[in-house]
């Protein structure tokens, strides 16, 4: 069998230079969430391994997760897919389709047996034996089981392929369910979000072709380095927080002022992902930013805890929320000193009270 090409011979193949395959390889470095000291094995990796061949296949789902990635700004998705990646068979952005592009799929099956990696999007759906989710003539359950029995690593692209998303949402009409329990063992790398951080799929994706292995991962099979903080640690907010300054209606003073949304439904302190960190669109924004709370969409059953706009059920003790409210009030009228002593001991309280009730199983 022919040798696949790597990163770098597909860089010369493309004409980029030296210089630009090396600038590529700093950034994939940081995507995948490494120190500069690995810089040297990044490089080596990307010489010599063949690019990895992905196959990519969609259940239930709206397409969003998608509509996310083709928007990745660092590296940008044409670059993923052209330079970085062998994409053999995606669903939505393969140009064929038919019979000749089912065919190409059991091809590569066999063809990368042990090798590939397996891209999920979307949930299983298991009710009157999964006939409303088919693909190429058979159930979604059947092609991802195919799929999955020769993958090396399988990623479950989005909340819906992680924990079942919209789809499981109550009453779950068509018994969708995360693909976890249908690829037989295999690893399954969880990349939530609703639609996840391009970039993470990208980092993810690399790190797995680059390295042989899966990132480290938490507890629920998230990459250690995008979902290790809380949106609430990383939050440009944060301050209003610690300061009990919250908007208490969507177009109030507060609101305009940029205030924390937490009394307006934010599932910041509860929900782990990296959105304050990379944003989207090269980092320009993310929901917070644009004045909306998270509404935890990489949670399990986020769907489920709708209307977004109530404050957190199990926070409400932080009706305690009012009182820093109340108190800093009175704080910032004595004067800064006694605003920032303030802010320091209510930071610690309610510290305190987020790490007692944060449900999280203690993975972080
Ligand atoms: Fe789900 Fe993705 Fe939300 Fe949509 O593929 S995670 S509904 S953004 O499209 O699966
Ligand atoms: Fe940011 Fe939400 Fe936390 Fe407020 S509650 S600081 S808006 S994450
Ligand atoms: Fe989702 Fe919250 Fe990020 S809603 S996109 S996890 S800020």
């Amino acid at each position: 069998m022919k040798q696949r090409e790597s990163l770098w011979e597909a860089y010369l193949k493309r004409g980029f230079s030296r210089r630009n395959f090396l600038k590529g390889c700093v950034a994939l470095t940081s995507l995948m969430g490494l120190g500069t000291d690995m810089l040297t094995k990044v490089v080596e990796a990307a010489e010599t391994k063949p690019l990895p061949v992905v196959i990519w296949i969609h259940g239930h789902e709206c397409t969003g997760c998608d509509e996310s990635f083709i928007r990745s700004g660092a590296p940008l998705a044409s670059d993923v897919v052209l330079t970085n990646i062998a994409l053999e068979y995606d669903h939505l952005l393969s140009a064929a389709c038919g019979a000749p592009f089912e065919a190409h799929l059991d091809e590569t099956i066999q063809k990368y047996n042990g090798q590939y990696i397996l891209a999920v999007e979307g949930a299983v759906s298991t009710k009157d034996n999964g006939i409303y989710c088919m693909s190429g003539g058979h159930t979604f359950t059947h092609l991802l089981q195919k799929a999955a029995a020769g993958a090396a690593a399988i990623i479950a692209y989005g909340t819906c392929a992680a924990y079942g998303g919209i789809q499981a949402a109550k009453p779950n009409p068509t018994g969708s369910a995360g693909i976890k329990m249908f690829v037989g063992g295999k690893p399954v790398v969880n990349v939530p979000g609703c639609p996840p951080i391009p970039e993470v799929m990208t980092g993810v994706v690399m790190h797995v072709a680059l390295f042989g292995n899966v990132p480290p991962l938490d507890g629920q099979g998230r990459p250690k380095q995008f979902y290790g903080n809380r949106i609430h640690d990383t939050c440009y907010r944060r301050p209003f927080f610690d300061a009990g300054m919250f908007a208490e209606t969507f177009d109030d003073e507060g609101a305009k002022a940029g205030w924390c949304l937490y009394k307006l439904g934010c599932r910041g302190p509860e929900t782990y992902n990296s959105c304050g960190n990379l944003r989207w669109w090269q980092g320009m924004s993310y929901p917070i930013q644009s004045g909306a709370p998270c509404i935890g969409c990489s949670n399990a059953n986020f769907w489920d805890e709708a209307p977004f706009t109530d404050r957190l059920p199990k926070y409400d003790k932080i009706g305690d929320a009012d009182k820093i409210g109340v108190g800093l009030a009175a704080a910032t009228a004595v004067g800064v000193a006694g605003h920032a002593v303030a802010s320091i001991i209510q930071r610690n309280q309610r510290d305190n009270l987020l790490e007692n009730e944060n449900g999280h199983g203690g993975e972080h």
